[in-house]
């Protein structure tokens, strides 16, 4: 083999395309290729009779149905897909070999799939809960997966407790309840009994866990990696993925009704930015350290409850990802795509985090089971764009058809190819790191300190991100049926402060913990999504508009919002034509009944002279909702009415001047949510 591989001329999607079939238009066929003359009644021994067994069609349609299922990801289950490109901004040269890093007019395609962890295939998606984040670059020199979180620490420190925790967080097994939710018992039994998940959970309580949209939300690859250069040079790397919209979140409230009014919402709002051509975008970033500096730090590089604060190590941003692109099928993209931390490409390297050794078990060994069999990397959406050659035959779906007679290593009759490449020729070559000890069944005593870090988060929040974990802490406590859980996690807290542990034992009515608090009083500003970016961009808003409407104000405040790039849509008591006062007709998008204020990130209310008592009434609840969920409002003309009460709070916008309105209101939705409110 050549050291040079040639890629496939095509991109990615144009390597997809020979497998998308369009069957419009054509005609009904079976599997094998035969015109069917009907489909809709089996072949039966007369009208009335029975069906026959030579109903050679009914059975292949039947028999395919009956298998339409694979199992579900054991953890991950309800995720969404969208395909994209990546970018770097310059060479990486200097920290590492990886092709698909060294040129910034290369564009690698990307495909990415976000999901939730406990839920099953078919929960709902605003739960609380960490968010998957996991990429396939497809490059040159073949898949590298980025199989990361939007967390950036984990709940353990050795891979051998994953299905402790993951038994402990999905469904009692008993009754199956809850489903997709961590409060319940065994959860909090395991993080009471399994301390070093302090930290994670810290993070899995705050508002990171509700995350207002998959576009709007970090990525982490958690563990310690190593980029290693072309001289050989290794440093150590934490990979992060920074929004281009900022990080924001949902509130509890609103998540939940979320989680009925729209159980699809986070696919949704993804697959509609990427089909309005708002495409998410998010920005790669490193964090590297000097092999020299390996224990400089009071925490252990190798261990996954930790981060590195980027205060002390900076994020460089080094490159861009754009998500582009829907799936066309999800069973065949979304739900066939198999990821693996141990998808590399020269360039980047393994540490011996305890929890990155085991994935690089675990995540082929699940593969097996869900996509059948060892052929899965054969799946279109798993193939690589470059060539791929080996001694590897047969197996459940198999479709390539290896010519030859030879398929074993070493060999003469093929002049013993496909032969392993060298180093100089791209091939992948372990970094030689030097390892000493004795084989036990330990964990470094670097690994002890449980809540330092968490500390540091805590330390870090603003006001109201620190109220929104109390009251995390005490929803989910609050629904334990063991005190003894219940006061064993407050007193587990009281490590982390007080004045979380303490509010939440007097909300849910266990002694109050002893304990002096952390002495950390470190933060890092970087971990409050206050200091995210804040921008309007994509905001979804409900109008509220009824017959009589001023048309030219309201045309007006319209065309300012999607000038800005914000998404208006508009609500009614009934569908179809909206007439203004004027000879204006808007229509309505949406009814009280098939939408809800938790769908929109804020409200303007524009109202209408012709108004029926239902819609005052519905009017009055959307705005009421949208208040006690900070949401921006707005209201001109006949709406300002309904939002009289809330006038003077931060975030509410009145005014019938519709350019300074629209100004105004605009820079409220780009605030995103405006704690400093009375609720009343
Ligand atoms: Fe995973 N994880 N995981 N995980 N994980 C899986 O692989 C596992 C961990 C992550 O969209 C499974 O294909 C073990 C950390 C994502 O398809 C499985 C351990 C992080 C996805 C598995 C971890 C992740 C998975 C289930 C402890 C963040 C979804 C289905 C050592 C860095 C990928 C599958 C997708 C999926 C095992 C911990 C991220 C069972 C043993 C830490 C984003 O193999």
């Amino acid at each position: 083999m050549s050291s040079e591989r040639k890629v496939n001329e095509n991109s990615k999607s144009e390597q997809l395309e020979q497998y998308r079939v369009k069957d419009q238009g054509e005609k009904l066929t079976t599997n094998q290729g035969l015109k069917m003359a009907e489909d809709e009644f089996s072949l039966k021994a007369g009208e009335r009779g029975p069906t026959l067994l030579e109903d050679f069609y009914f059975r292949e349609k039947m028999t395919h149905f009956d298998h339409e299922r694979i199992p579900e990801r054991i953890v991950h289950a309800r995720g969404f897909a969208a395909h994209g490109e990546f970018q770097v901004y310059e060479s990486l040269k200097e920290y590492t070999k990886a092709k698909f890093l060294q040129e910034p007019s290369v564009k690698t395609p990307v495909f990415v799939r976000f999901s939730t962890v406990a839920g099953s295939r078919g929960s709902a998606e605003t739960v609380r809960d960490a968010r998957g984040f996991a990429t396939k670059f497809y490059t040159e020199e073949g898949n590298y997966d980025l199989v990361g979180n939007n967390i950036p620490v984990f709940f353990i420190q050795d891979a051998i407790k994953f299905p402790d925790l993951i038994h402990a967080v999905k469904p009692e097994p008993h009754n199956e309840i809850p489903q997709a939710a961590s409060a319940h018992d065994t959860f909090w039994d395991f993080v009471a009994n399994n301390q070093e998940a302090a930290h994670m959970v810290m993070w899995a309580m705050s508002d990171r866990a509700i995350p207002r949209s998959f576009r709007m939300m970090e990525g982490f690859g958690v563990h310690t990696f190593r980029l290693v250069n072309e001289e050989g040079k290794a440093r150590f790397v934490k990979f992060h993925w920074k929004p281009v919209l900022g990080t924001h979140s949902l509130v509890w409230d609103e998540a939940q009704k979320i989680s009925g009014k729209d159980p699809d919402f986070h696919r949704r709002d993804l697959s509609e930015a990427i089909d309005n051509g708002d495409y998410p975008e998010y920005e790669l970033g490193i964090q590297v350290l000097e092999e020299e500096d390996e224990f400089n730090f009071d925490f252990d590089l190798l261990d996954p409850t930790k981060l590195w604060p980027e205060e002390e190590i900076p994020v460089k941003i080094v490159g861009k990802m754009t998500l582009n692109r829907n799936v066309d099928n999800v069973f065949a993209e979304a739900e066939q795509v198999a990821f693996h931390p141990g998808h590399v490409v020269p360039g980047i390297d393994f540490t011996n985090d305890p929890l990155l050794q085991g994935r690089l078990f675990s995540y082929t060994d699940t593969q097996l089971v869900r996509l059948g069999g060892p052929n899965f990397h054969e799946l279109p959406i798993n193939r690589p764009v470059c060539p791929f050659f080996n001694n590897q035959r047969d197996g459940y779906g198999r479709h390539t058809i290896n010519v030859g007679q030879v398929s074993y290593h070493k060999n003469s009759l093929a002049n013993n190819t496909p032969s392993p490449a060298s180093e100089e020729e791209g091939g992948y070559v372990h970094y030689q790191e030097k390892i000493e000890g004795h084989k036990v069944r330990k964990r470094s005593e670097s690994f002890k300190d449980h809540f330092s870090q968490a500390a540091l988060f805590w330390n870090s929040m603003s006001q109201p991100e620190k109220e929104h974990i109390i009251e995390a802490f005490s929803f989910e406590l609050g629904k334990l049926k063991s005190q003894s859980v219940q006061q064993q996690v407050v007193d587990m807290f009281a490590n982390v402060s007080l004045d979380l542990a303490k509010p939440v034992a007097e909300a849910i009515g266990v002694n109050a913990p002893q304990g002096n608090g952390s002495s950390v009083t470190k933060s890092s500003p970087a971990l409050s999504m206050e200091n995210t970016k804040k921008k309007p961009d994509t905001r979804k808003v409900g109008v509220i508009l009824g017959d009589g409407f001023d048309g030219k104000e309201v045309s007006g405040v319209l065309d300012a919002l999607k000038a800005k790039g914000l998404q208006p849509e508009i609500v009614s008591s009934k569908l179809g034509k909206l007439k203004g006062s004027d000879s204006t007709e808007l229509k309505a998008d949406h009814t009280f009944l098939t939408c809800d204020s938790v769908l929109f990130d804020a409200l303007y209310v524009a109202g209408g002279s012709d108004l029926s008592k239902k819609f005052q009434q519905e009017t009055a609840y959307f705005v009421q909702e949208a208040f006690s969920h900070f949401k921006p409002i707005g209201a001109t003309g006949e709406g300002e009415k309904f939002v009289k009460n809330y006038e003077g709070s931060a975030g509410v916008v009145i005014g019938d001047d519709a350019k300074s309105f629209a100004d105004s209101f605009i820079q409220a939705v780009a605030e995103h949510r405006h704690w400093d409110r009375q609720i009343v």
